[in-house]
């Protein structure tokens, strides 16, 4: 079941010039993560939008893993300096999200939040209009724990670390809140070919 376009914030970039600024190209799949890989039981398992601290909507596994789903194929840009080619991924767009969810997004920010207590600070604009998703699948698979199944935010125009692993919700903000790394110097924003890896860049 694959849906509407997800096109990443971009056009395609000619092949020579497919590398952000300071980046390297790798052929695995890194892990990168602060602590140790949760295990998410599917049936504990539930997704929530909230507006600061009030509950939006929830959905349990079994609801969210028929919402309609989007691939994508692309690729992603770790601010460690690894970038991977043709990445595909399939999941709900944050537009299908919201409207499943029946809501307009309340503010222009929000706190991805992870099952692992990793929150990470995105704009609104930044997630909408086919520019991410919640992913379910990476490669035709099920998204195995270490890569952040069962479900991560993926932002792909941004640097990495703004796709959430384990991700259980996305919290509305007020204001563009810092999330754990943007608390502990890198960049608010992160978009990898202005080379935005720490704060003044
Ligand atoms: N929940 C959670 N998400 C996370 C992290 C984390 O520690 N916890 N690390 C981030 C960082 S710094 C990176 S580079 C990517 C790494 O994703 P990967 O392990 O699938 O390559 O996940 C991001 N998402
Ligand atoms: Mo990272």
């Amino acid at each position: 079941m694959v849906t509407r376009g997800f096109t990443g914030r971009r056009p395609p970039r000619p092949e020579a010039e497919r590398l952000p600024p300071g980046q390297y190209l790798t052929e695995d799949f890194p892990v990168l993560q602060l602590g140790p890989t949760p295990r998410i039981d599917p049936a504990r398992w539930s997704f929530t939008l909230r507006e600061g601290s009030k509950p939006l909507k929830s959905w349990t596994w079994a609801e969210f893993d028929s919402l309609p789903r989007t691939r994508w194929k692309g690729d992603i840009h770790c601010v460690t300096k690894w970038s991977k080619f043709d990445t595909a991924w399939e999941g709900v767009t944050i537009d299908d999200l919201l409207a499943a969810a029946g809501i307009a997004a309340p503010t222009a920010y929000l706190l991805a939040e992870g099952y692992d207590d990793y929150t990470t600070n995105v704009p609104v604009a930044d997630l909408t209009e086919g520019k991410a998703m919640v992913a379910t699948r990476y490669a035709g698979e099920p998204i195995t724990p270490d890569h952040g199944g069962p479900a991560r935010l993926l932002v792909p125009h941004l640097y990495f670390w703004k796709s959430a692993k384990w991700v259980k919700g996305l919290r509305f903000t007020k204001v563009d809140e810092a999330g754990f790394w943007e608390l502990r110097g890198y960049h608010m924003y992160g978009d990898p070919w202005r080379e935005q890896r720490f704060t003044g860049d």
